[in-house]
């Protein structure tokens, strides 16, 4: 018990060092006393347990494991007492999870599935990156469904968002941005394989990425950060003043860019409202500055609010024009324009996120210790011009260093992530605007140190009205010395905190490559993915189309089609067997290899790899899977089953014969 309490405390200390290691970097921050307030109780703590447990730290996981009995490594203990003090983060081998965690693999360019809260990792689903398991990226199907951005081999994943109608979540889709080619990725949650993917036309790197939750997510709402000229054709190259960026709205079902508005300043983080109408980005760069010196100028920047049925209606009587090739619809939103309004914050604000009642936008300062809380219900009066922009503003709490990202429980508080801190605060709401009024309330209720560095944070259920207030995790961008180290390269630390209770409660440490960035959770009644392929599955289609054109019946035949000096190789797999073991080709042949797996047994996967062609994939039961290479050496070429499916996978071969030229 109290081993794994000293373990906690003990390596808080280097967060203390990295806060004041990073305090120097933003000398436009100041510490703010309340900040230092509401941490004394902790604090106070903190210091007791420091100069105490410094020499106990160690000597007492001697003595620790030596009381419950020297079972295992002093780190295993530390981690299971802190676990069975914490209650039910546990979840014992066999037991089934909670929730479904989708992360964003950051700049590995795919997506994680966990089950919360043992923060297991489930799947790994490929989206913007190639991958060499389940060949996404080589495959014709996926090639198909990435279309000509096949060519890039990188992305950028920061927001996954699953889709929702009514503001809950249907368990359909889940979206994801890539910052780095400038795209937009649809995942189907029933077989968790990314189905569309689409480059966004105009602009350049998509950021903020959120649904429409109101009356159910028609827009995917995406925000392209950096400005470029309009048309970006070599124009303007030196002329800034003359750069754009744009928000943008992609039809959810069709994939395809619904309209686009042209917004001043940059575009940041963004979130929907609960009513439908409104949409709100962050813009940290309103001095549209091309220097970091010049984006920091402004004491505020803005947030930039958008009115989704005045856009609709404009784009309905042919308000917009098109850029170049592109058939998009593009609005004027500049300042002025009656699409949107420019609400003004300070101060290169990052996170934008909507409390769960619906009332509120929260813009979180980065370098401002503010976050500001915009009442969506004064928006109408807004974009009625009845108000002032600031007049949508009902308080601006001071949380601490570096606020990124805010999330909600569904009881009234919030948290923010503070990552020049280290800390998550724990606030309420209501309590933050009574005191902006004037009344003497202290509304941070805790501060708990996090490590390190933290960005997002994501409480359950927290971006639909069914927020239940039970996980918190908060996904931090250093881990130091969290974990065993692993070389210059560190793994990030994303972090659960159980938030049920009155205090934040750390339960869980959990490396994780590559910058997740987000996450998000969904109870695990809300989804319900399949077992077995359907054999009329879209995913497949093109190549069951091309199959029929060649008169095969994919779920039966077992046939080489040749077609010129393109080649088609059709066969079926049942473990622990290709329904073809050995074929013949000429020298510079292009083959395609298309395998129907018959089985239907649950989780019986096959694989085909192709040896020194670069060629690997998986075929799950039902599925049919293709692939498409040259056969450029003449010689005998064996193929192999990869994926371990039977007693006699490694007999699952076979040869491809190539004569030469
Ligand atoms: S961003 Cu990375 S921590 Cu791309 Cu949502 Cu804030
Ligand atoms: Cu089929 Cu291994
Ligand atoms: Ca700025």
């Amino acid at each position: 018990m109290r081993r794994g309490r000293t373990a906690t405390w003990v390596t808080q200390n280097p967060a203390d060092q990295a806060r004041t290691a990073t305090r120097g970097v933003y000398p436009a921050l100041r510490r703010t006393e309340v900040s230092d307030d509401s941490r004394s109780i902790q604090n106070l703590a903190r210091r007791h347990f420091l100069r105490n447990s410094a020499v106990t730290g160690v000597a007492g996981a001697g003595l620790a494991s030596g009381v419950v009995g020297g079972v295992g490594t002093s780190a295993l203990l530390g981690s299971r007492s802190a676990r069975a003090s914490e209650g039910d983060a546990m979840v014992a081998p066999g037991e089934l999870d909670e929730y479904y965690g989708f992360w964003s693999g950051g700049h590995s360019g795919e997506v994680r599935v966990l089950g919360i809260p043992s923060m297991r990792e489930l799947m790994r689903i490929p989206v913007f990156n190639t991958e060499s398991a389940t060949g996404w990226g080589i495959t014709n199907e996926s090639k198909h469904i990435l279309g000509e951005s096949a060519r890039f081999h990188n992305g950028d994943a920061h927001h996954p968002h699953a889709s929702l109608t009514d503001g809950r979540y249907d368990g359909k889709y889940l979206f994801i941005n890539d910052k780095a080619n400038t795209r937009v990725a649809r995942i189907r949650l029933d077989i968790m394989k990314t189905d569309k993917v689409t480059t966004i036309p105009n602009v350049q790197a998509i950021h903020g990425l959120r649904l429409q939750k109101v009356p159910y997510t028609k827009y995917v709402f995406a925000n392209a950060e950096f400005p470029i000229p309009q048309i970006n054709d070599g124009r303007d190259l030196e002329n800034p003043a003359n750069y754009y960026t744009m928000f943008n709205a992609i039809d959810a079902e069709t994939m395809e860019v619904a309209w686009q508005v042209i917004v001043d300043g940059n575009l940041d983080n963004t979130d929907a409202d609960y009513t439908g109408r409104f949409v709100a980005s962050t813009c940290y760069n309103s001095e549209k500055g091309m220097t970091l010196a010049d984006s920091m100028r402004a004491e505020r920047d803005w947030v930039v609010v958008y009115d989704v049925e005045a856009i609709e209606a404009a784009v309905e009587k042919g308000q917009f024009e098109t850029l170049g090739d592109s058939p998009v619809p593009v609005l004027d939103g500049r300042k002025g324009s009656p699409l949107t309004r420019y609400i003004p914050v300070p101060k290169n604000p990052h996170g934008l996120n909507t409390s769960p009642d619906g009332k509120y936008f929260i813009a979180n300062g980065k370098l401002s210790p503010t976050v500001s809380i915009i009442a969506i219900d004064k928006l109408p009066a807004l974009f009625a011009d009845e108000i002032e922009p600031r007049d949508s503003v009902v308080a601006e709490p001071e949380l601490g260093l570096g606020p990124l990202h805010t999330t909600f429980d569904g009881r009234g508080f919030a948290y923010t992530t503070l990552f020049i801190d280290s800390q998550v605060a724990k606030w309420n709401i209501e309590e933050a605007i009574r005191a902006y009024n004037g009344e003497d309330v202290n509304y941070i209720h805790q501060k708990l140190d996090v490590h390190y560095q933290p960005g997002h944070n994501h409480a359950s259920l927290c971006e639909t009205r069914d927020a239940d207030g039970k996980w918190l995790v908060v996904l931090c961008k250093f881990s130091k010395d969290r974990f065993l180290p692993v070389g210059p390269l560190h793994p990030e630390n994303d972090q659960l905190i159980d938030i049920s209770g009155d205090t934040m409660k750390l339960v869980h440490d959990g490396p994780t490559y590559a910058e997740p960035h987000d996450a998000i959770m969904m109870r695990a009644d809300q989804l319900n993915p399949i077992q077995v392929w359907d054999r009329q599955d879209p995913f497949f289609a093109p190549t069951r189309a091309m199959a029929e054109a060649d008169g095969i019946t994919l779920e039966s035949d077992n046939k080489v089609i040749r077609d010129g000096n393109k080649v088609r190789v059709y066969m079926t797999s049942v473990a622990p067997q290709y329904g073809i073991t050995e074929f013949k080709v000429k020298q510079g042949d292009e083959v395609t290899v298309v395998i129907t797996n018959l089985d239907t047994v649950e989780d019986l996967t096959h694989g085909f790899c192709m040896v020194n062609h670069g060629v690997s994939m998986e075929i799950g039961p039902q599925q049919t899977s293709s692939v498409t290479f040259t056969a450029e050496r003449a010689g005998v070429h064996w193929y192999y089953c990869n994926w371990f499916c039977h007693a006699m996978h490694m007999e699952m071969f076979g040869r491809m014969l190539v004569e030469k030229a």
